[in-house]
């Protein structure tokens, strides 16, 4: 077992010594990635009561977090830039001198009786000149285990930021030291307003305290793939968005990839698998989370790679029928399951899944759970997951680590919208593009802590992890439209969640999305109807392969027309949202033109 003294980079060893000084940790352990570390830790949680053995699938375990611990928490993360005007309205912030200084004292014997562990990993194919590598100390072995899914994480790693390669620098407590004499809990983490979620971009530094859940400790994805990425993106001329990856390919064996850019719970995991109910088509998965883009400078393309190496999914509602191979790749064992019910025979259960009735389960609160005594809440927690290996996915694209990434031809933008948005709308230029998507808003979910079911905006899907002012990136967007000799991809805006007055969904979606791709991918050849309309290019009437599909010509009516009126009645809100996204015009963050060009062009359209 390597040492900090074994290290020969003086750099990282003075971070690393840092960071145990203050923190004070019982031990200290280097992660190498290996399925022996993996198993050794796993076993050490069975024992400690933060796992549960599972007997299906093979080789999992289910942890239950804390109550308070379920979700991000969008309130308690801050981008601690040199200036608020670099946070811009979409973050919170904390001056980063001060940030630093409140940590000197929170994290100082934070991890008493704890073990510190570092893990060196990489976001991408390691061998990819599009990854980015990072250090995560942590003193929580389901963060190891986690990211050890999550991203790759290695010897290899280490040996080359060791040598001088440059890594971000990320640190994480749960909030949770632990005295002499005192008894561990399963899952230690601080009360909510102790919880710390915090991205320094000048330092491309992570600092993150007091949660163990999701993409508040699982630092690889949103803090660094996102926050950081993001800052880095624009400094680099590339790209770091919250999207799917999809191949979809026709009958004829001709394909095309395909990103999509959807809030949290909105159905990226779903999309980027899904088996089409059209005959002779073909989805495969490149990523379900992220993409990092950069113009390949042989084809002109934007070529997108998945930084992540896993799933980290949504398990309610995930079932054989919605996303059957999302419950294969659970299936094939080595999965973590976080917050959902045990059976009975140790296996798992949510709402909405195969099985209707569990009967007697245990619920994520660790109380006995039955259909039949009317429980107060659902026995998986809504934002429970499941977090498993990417490589295990039946549909995984051949090119799914391509080192170049792949050329994208679409990007799809969407959310959650029981009224007025129409079913797919492509846009009339990259510029229109963007203005729809500074302009998507989505309906809140339980991916977040607090709002659920409330409508907000929520630009590229991007509004918790934009890494600066939003400004700048909306700037940058429309930068990356003018790159010299781009061949840009198509932009589209789709809403699988249109609903009728009686509240009943009017697009079947999951597999039936696939008819909505047909259209994407012969509009990118050149060869399906579209009518141009006020907000943009709808499919016309038969544009669409309906063919054997349940939905009434009056329901296929309201999906594929403009409701005029409700357009109209959301221009104010509109204008009231960019000029709020405005406020830090004067001091060298104006909202583009461009952006205000297009909402005119709008008002005109509907006048
Ligand atoms: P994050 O991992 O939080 O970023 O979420 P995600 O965007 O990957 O969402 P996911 O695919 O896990 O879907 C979340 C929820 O939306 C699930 O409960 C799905 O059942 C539901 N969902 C996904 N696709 C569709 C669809 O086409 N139609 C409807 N009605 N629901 C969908
Ligand atoms: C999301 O909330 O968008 C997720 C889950 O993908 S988390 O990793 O917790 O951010
Ligand atoms: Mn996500």
């Amino acid at each position: 077992m390597i040492t900090v003294n074994d290290l020969k980079n003086a750099e990282l060893k003075g971070w690393l010594q840092g960071w145990i000084d203050l923190c004070k940790p019982a031990q200290v352990e280097f992660c190498d990635g290996s399925e022996q570390h993996y198993n050794t830790l796993c076993d050490l949680m069975v024992k400690t009561g933060t796992f549960i053995k599972m007997k299906y699938p093979q080789n999992s375990y289910l942890a239950r977090s804390d109550k308070s611990d379920v979700a991000r928490v969008e309130e308690r993360t801050f981008i601690c830039a040199k200036d608020e005007a670099n946070a811009g309205v979409t973050n919170h912030w904390k001056a980063p001198a001060e940030m630093k200084a409140e940590f000197n004292q929170i994290f100082d014997g934070c991890m008493a009786g704890r073990t510190m562990y570092i893990i060196p990993f990489s976001m991408g194919n390691p061998e990819s000149p599009l990854a980015k590598y990072g250090i995560e100390i942590t003193d929580s072995a389901y963060v190891v285990v986690n990211m050890m899914i999550m991203t790759r994480v290695s010897q290899t790693i280490l040996d080359r930021v060791d040598a001088g390669r440059e890594y971000i620098h990320a640190v994480h407590s749960n909030g949770a030291p632990l005295g002499a004499d005192q008894a561990d809990v399963p899952w230690p983490c601080a009360p909510v307003e102790k919880k710390y979620i915090t991205q320094f971009p000048d330092t491309r530094e992570i600092i993150s305290y007091g949660s163990g859940y999701g993409g508040n400790a699982l630092l690889g994805k949103k803090c660094f793939a996102l926050r950081i990425a993001s800052v880095l993106a624009k400094e680099e001329g590339w790209m770091a968005e919250h999207m799917l990856i999809l191949k979809v390919t026709n009958p004829e064996g001709k394909y095309k990839f395909v990103t999509g850019a959807f809030p949290s719970a909105c159905g990226k995991t779903n999309l980027a698998m899904l088996t089409p109910t059209l005959p002779g088509w073909k989805v495969e998965t490149v990523g379900d989370d992220i993409a990092w883009m950069r113009f390949n400078e042989k084809d002109g393309m934007l070529h997108a790679i998945n930084p992540e190496a896993g799933f980290f999914g949504v398990a309610p509602g995930t079932s054989m029928k919605s996303n059957p191979n999302a419950m294969k790749t659970i299936n094939v064992g080595n999965t973590i399951f976080t917050n959902v019910a045990l059976t009975e025979d140790y296996g798992y259960w949510w709402e909405d899944g195969d099985v209707k009735d569990p009967g007697t389960v245990v619920d994520w609160l660790r109380r006995p759970w039955n259909k039949a005594w009317n429980p107060a809440g659902p026995a998986a927690h809504k934002n429970s997951r499941f977090t498993t290996p990417a490589k295990q996915c039946p549909v995984i694209a051949p090119e799914w680590e391509s080192p170049e990434g792949v050329p994208i031809s679409a990007i799809l933008f969407g959310g959650r919208r029981k009224t007025v948005v129409p079913l797919v709308n492509e846009s009339r230029s990259w510029e229109h593009g963007v203005f729809m998507g500074a302009t998507m808003s989505s309906e809140m979910t339980a991916a977040t802590l607090g709002g659920a079911g409330q409508l907000r905006f929520d630009p590229m899907a991007m509004l918790p992890f934009i890494g600066y002012n939003v400004t700048d990136y909306l700037a940058h967007w429309l930068e990356i439209g003018k790159h010299p000799g781009a061949k840009l991809p198509k932009i589209y805006y789709v809403n699988w969640f249109r609903r009728g007055e009686d509240g009943h969904f009017l697009w079947p979606g999951y597999g039936d999305n696939s008819r909505v791709l047909k259209w994407i991918f012969e509009r990118c050849d050149g060869t399906a109807a579209a009518k141009e309309t006020e907000i943009g290019f709808l499919p016309t009437e038969d544009a669409i392969d309906m063919s054997g599909l349940d939905v009434s010509d009056e329901d296929k009516k309201i999906l594929l027309s403009v409701d005029k009126e409700g357009w109209k009645a959301t221009l104010p809100q509109f204008e009231e949202w960019l000029n709020k996204l405005n406020k830090y015009a004067d001091q060298g963050h104006p909202l583009p033109a461009e952006i205000f060009a297009q909402l005119e062009t709008l008002k005109k359209n509907l006048a």
